[in-house]
């Protein structure tokens, strides 16, 4: 983003104010936005199942693991990690597949952080 400063001191119509006019051109570094990677409890999914996910996935030690594990158990979700869009993309392709081929009904979602 370019951002343009004026200011102006004197009057606009007097004779040769022009002297105090200063204008500064600021360009602002533009960071990508990150988005949370977020697992969803259920019923079904074995604790041990997503524990092994989050180490698995996420790098994660399995003591981390087993504290978000719960999290999610206790309060419904929680955020697993916070990645650029094309890595949050991975890693949730990555857990609904490897859910989807073990027959457990776990979801991963993602969603721009603000
Ligand atoms: N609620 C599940 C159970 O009691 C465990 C679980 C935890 C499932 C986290 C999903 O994302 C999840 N077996």
């Amino acid at each position: 983003m370019v951002t343009h400063i004026h200011t102006m001191t004197g009057s606009p119509e007097g004779p040769g104010n022009d002297s105090s006019i200063m204008t500064k051109t600021k360009a602002k570094t533009q960071r990508p936005p990150l988005y949370k990677v977020m697992l969803l409890n259920d019923d079904y999914t074995p604790m041990e199942f997503v524990v092994h996910v989050l180490e698995r996935f996420f790098g994660l030690s399995h003591a981390q693991s087993f504290e978000i594990m719960l999290t999610v158990h206790k309060k419904g979700l929680a955020v697993v990690g916070v990645f650029s869009h094309e890595v949050a993309e991975t890693k949730v392709a990555q857990v609904m597949d490897f859910a989807r081929r073990h027959q457990h009904p776990l979801q991963c979602t993602m969603e721009k952080e603000e």
